[in-house]
């Protein structure tokens, strides 16, 4: 018997190949994608936000020229996962409305304020050093434009995160202000680093079919103590120490065992009362509103191409 439509979907899965646009898919899937990788995009550009503030404020040349390309790399994921996202029948305007009406989400971790130059190297050390965990399985997602953006995705991630680590070693290695400087940072990104998994897995309700979809491949829990376990012996090199008195190693298992997350705080920065959401949200209305003239320029100018190349101009 010929299978079904959705027992190929299932056999594609199952067999850890990839889905590709054209193939059939079930709806709550291409939503779940649609929902999923509208929320990375939007936290990518406006990610943009926090490390912008400090790039007209950078200590050097060499600190500002580098400034530059992580947060003009992040404005490229933004574009190669809004391209994802269009290869399940949405377009990126569309998403963008959505963001800007506050109807679809970004990352919790970009509602925290850049305070001084050390929090510079507490995004790429922590935040950066949260994505790639979090995005590394992602490589292997079930929907292959989604797994294939990732790829290169994480390689600019790694460089992020090693330009963070530079920093705050060498602040944390310089004056003991600069020393200060970089615990403070520290102390303020490691919670909200913490929290950018996602809720615990008992609360989490969209990763049980996530998984059976294989979009994602490890549970928030999981994936936030991977993290951990990667991050403490990092912070021993770097001379800081996490604002955690609970974190101990479990010589048993090896893992690094960390305290309560206060997840009221996590669900009031998703409800929109964390210290900056107005100001990003109202920051990317008015960097949109303004680029619409970048916009219209690069339309009419497609268009030109357009007509030129079928011969009618
Ligand atoms: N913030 O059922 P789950 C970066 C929402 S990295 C806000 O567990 P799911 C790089 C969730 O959407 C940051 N909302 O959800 C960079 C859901 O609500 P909904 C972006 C959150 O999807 C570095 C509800 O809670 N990375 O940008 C958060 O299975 C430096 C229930 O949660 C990604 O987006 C949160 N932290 O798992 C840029 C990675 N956590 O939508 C600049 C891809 C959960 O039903 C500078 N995304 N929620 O209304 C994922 O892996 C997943 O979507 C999770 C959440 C793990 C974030």
């Amino acid at each position: 018997m010929t299978p079904t439509p959705e027992q190929d979907f299932d056999a594609l899965v199952e067999s850890d190949q990839r889905v590709e646009p054209r193939d059939w898919m079930p709806e709550g899937y291409r939503k779940t994608l649609v929902r999923q990788i509208a929320q990375h995009a939007h936290s990518e550009i406006i990610g943009m936000q926090p490390e912008g503030n400090w790039i007209g404020r950078a200590p050097s040349l060499r600190r500002k020229a580098i400034l530059l390309a992580k947060v003009q790399d992040e404005a490229g994921h933004g574009l190669y996962l809004y391209s994802a996202a269009e290869t399940l029948g949405v377009d990126r305007s569309e998403l963008l409305d959505l963001l800007h009406a506050g109807k679809q989400r970004y990352s919790s971790i970009f509602n925290y304020p850049t305070l001084t130059w050390a929090d510079m190297g507490a995004i790429g050390w922590l935040v950066d050093g949260a994505a790639i965990v979090n995005q590394v399985p992602i490589c292997r997602c079930s929907y292959g434009p989604y797994a294939r953006a990732m790829v290169r995705i994480c390689k600019e991630e790694s460089f992020h995160q090693r330009q963070g680590f530079e920093i705050l070693h060498t602040l944390s290695h310089g004056t003991p202000a600069q020393h200060e400087m970089a615990q403070d940072a520290v102390n303020r990104w490691w919670w909200p680093s913490l929290m950018m998994f996602g809720p615990p897995d008992d609360q989490s309700p969209n990763s049980a079919q996530s998984m059976a979809w294989r979009i994602k491949r490890f549970s928030n829990d999981e994936l936030r103590q991977k993290f951990v376990d990667m991050t403490v012996p990092q912070s021993q090199v770097l001379g800081l120490t996490p604002p955690d008195p609970d974190l101990h190693l479990d010589e048993e298992t090896g893992h690094w065992r960390f305290g309560e997350i206060d997840w009221s705080e996590f669900f009031a920065v998703l409800k929109g009362d964390g210290p900056c959401n107005q100001d990003r949200i109202e920051h990317r209305r008015r960097a949109h509103d303004e680029g619409a003239w970048v916009r219209d320029a690069a339309s009419a100018y497609a268009e030109k191409h357009r007509a030129r190349s079928e011969g009618v101009a």
